[in-house]
């Protein structure tokens, strides 16, 4: 019998279920765990946070690393990954002490819970948002990966309401980027001091850095970026041999502006900042088996630990 506060990686969960154990999950690990739901979607369901580290009574504020998954509702790997990170980071904080001392961790595993949802229950290879735009031809959605306010309406998106790539009416007018805008511009410089970005997408096997937004474009810590990515992806080829590509998004993989990283980045909110494409190159695509769940969330652990021990060596 499965209790609503359990959890598994050996299968695809509900955005209920997952925010019912993110909830348990906090009420027991309270001293480390916070769960905040930052905002809400456009059919009602809370976007969920959970805040991750141990707390500090004095001194500088700490460093935050921001997670996010399911920006795009058939990538169900990410959720599942975001999930499989924070259940390491809570029930295991002890291996992670000196992470967690420097570290705060902010974990949002599904951005985009209505389209979660709907490719869950209705059309499996949904991506978008499930805002509706008044489209003359009743085409619902925004693709949140393009409603960021960074060069928003540049290369790689669409004004077409009925665009998989369609960028909204306005930045940032689904309420889930907003959500995101709002909560991480709220807290930062306040409760934290942000460094790390990372957006779990799927698939390609790519660590992808800023710019996204213009093809052969580099942020002027580029070097850095890479340095560390390729780094973070050595990690990970160690772990199963799994195959990454590194470089910036606009130029090895296409060019697509309003996406959360060039924000993130543009913005000066974070310094490492990265857009995931996880499992696999497309032999199965958006519809990874469960069974690699935990295999995928195991090597990009290995390279998420990279970031973090690149944060408090400095
Ligand atoms: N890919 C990303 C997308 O939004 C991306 C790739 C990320 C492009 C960041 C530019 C910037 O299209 C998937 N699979 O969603
Ligand atoms: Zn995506």
């Amino acid at each position: 019998l499965k209790r609503s506060n359990t959890m598994d990686w050996t299968s695809y969960h509900s955005a209920s279920d997952i925010n019912m154990w993110l909830e348990s999950l906090a009420f027991n690990y309270p001293d480390i765990a916070t769960v905040y739901d930052i905002g809400t979607s456009t059919e009602g369901r809370p976007i969920r946070l959970i805040h991750i580290g141990i707390p500090r009574t004095s001194g500088p504020l700490k460093q935050g690393y921001w997670i996010d998954g399911g920006m795009h509702a058939r990538e169900w790997v990410g959720p599942a990954v975001a999930t499989w990170v924070i259940n390491e980071l809570v029930t295991n904080s002890d291996q992670y002490q000196d992470m967690l001392t420097e570290i705060d961790f902010y974990i949002v595993p599904i951005v985009n819970v209505d389209g979660y949802e709907y490719s869950r229950t209705k059309d499996r290879l949904w991506r978008k948002t499930r805002s509706n735009h008044k489209s003359r031809a009743g085409c619902l959605g925004v693709d949140p990966n393009r409603n960021f306010d960074y060069f928003w309406g540049g290369e790689g998106t669409s004004s077409d309401k009925c665009s998989e790539i369609y960028k909204g009416p306005t930045p940032f007018s689904e309420p889930e980027t907003a959500a995101m805008r709002d909560y991480i511009t709220k807290i930062s410089g306040k409760t934290v001091n942000w460094v790390t970005y990372i957006a779990l997408h799927s698939y390609a096997q790519m660590i992808l850095t800023p710019w996204g937004y213009e093809t052969n474009l580099y942020p002027e810590d580029y070097a850095e970026l890479k340095q560390v990515a390729d780094e973070a992806a050595s990690a990970l080829t160690a772990c199963y041999g799994t195959h990454y590509d590194v470089g910036a998004a606009g130029t090895i993989l296409y060019p697509a502006a309003g996406a959360s990283d060039d924000w993130s980045k543009g913005s000066g909110y974070f310094r490492l900042v990265y857009t995931f494409e996880v499992r696999d190159t497309g032999r199965y695509g958006f519809l990874l088996p469960a069974d690699q769940i935990i295999p995928t969330a195991i090597e990009t652990w290995a390279a998420l630990k990279v970031f973090g021990r690149h944060m408090t060596e400095k």
